[in-house]
């Protein structure tokens, strides 16, 4: 039988995370294939596909892993919450990475780390699916999985950084990501994203994960190009930029203000 000619390797944002290089992923909330067609088209490092504060649910997921195939992007989920059968769904439907909502303990990171790993490292369940091309790349996956899939696991409440050094150090985490807006929570200032107390959080964050040698993220949730410019600045590395309902609201509402109505 003929080889078929193989889809081109998506980016590996787990060593990206590892080797602190500078990434931009990008944001999706309205659950759409064409959306992640679009943004992977446009180049970005990774696409996060939001489940948490979404409709998505692992149909989307699969739909939107198939779309994300091949055009060099990577495929992180936002998962709803540290379960380790969501983590792993996600995974076998061809997720390269999950990214854990509100990690507040170290027993919760390695919950996460081990959904995400194979045995010894972790209790991932073996399967033939989607992520292993139906079962014919099972033997490569296995063998690979346990590096490529990327662990990020966010940090957003006072909890979460009062434990973030020791969250860091887990083996197996690849990332911390910032959630300035459930911090700000937190704090007791929300909305305040700019507040000292969230801005001190958040360089607390950067340092742990600076120290642990992993990186840290943030989504950039209206970035300009001082905002970017910062988060570099800060150390950050792991940079989403805007998102899908990000671009198409300023977009739609620049388009119609800069019209001439007649
Ligand atoms: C937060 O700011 O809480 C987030 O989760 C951003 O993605
Ligand atoms: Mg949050």
């Amino acid at each position: 039988m003929p080889e078929r000619s193989k889809a081109p390797a998506p980016f590996d944002v787990a060593a990206a995370l590892r080797a602190r290089q500078v990434t931009y992923g990008s944001w999706i909330q309205l659950a759409s294939p064409g959306v992640a067609e679009i943004l992977a088209n446009a180049g970005y490092d990774w696409i996060g596909l939001d489940c948490e504060h979404t409709a998505a649910d692992i149909a989307t997921v699969e739909a939107v892993a198939r779309a994300v195939y091949g055009r060099g992007s990577s495929l992180l989920v936002r998962v709803s919450r540290c379960d380790t059968v969501e983590i792993r769904k996600c995974l076998d439907v061809g997720a390269h990475g999950v990214i854990v909502p509100l990690v507040e303990t170290v027993e919760e990171a390695e919950r996460a780390v081990a959904a995400a790993k194979y045995p010894p490292r972790g209790v991932r369940g073996f399967c033939f699916g989607r992520m292993n091309n139906w079962g014919v790349d099972f033997d490569s996956y296995v063998k690979e999985a346990n590096d490529r899939v990327a662990v990020v696991l966010m940090i957003e409440s006072k909890t979460g950084v009062e434990n973030v050094e020791k969250i860091a150090a887990v083996p197996g985490v690849d990332g911390l990501f910032i959630g300035p807006y459930d911090l700000s929570g937190s704090y007791g200032v929300p909305g305040e994203t700019g507040h000292p107390l969230v801005q001190e959080a958040r360089l607390r964050v950067v340092e742990a994960a600076r120290k642990a040698g992993i990186s840290s993220g943030q989504h950039l949730v209206r970035s300009t190009p001082e905002i970017r410019e910062k988060a570099v600045a800060d150390g950050l590395t792991f940079i989403c930029l805007d998102g899908d309902i990000i671009f198409l609201e300023q977009a739609a509402r620049t388009t119609l203000q800069t019209t001439e109505k007649k």
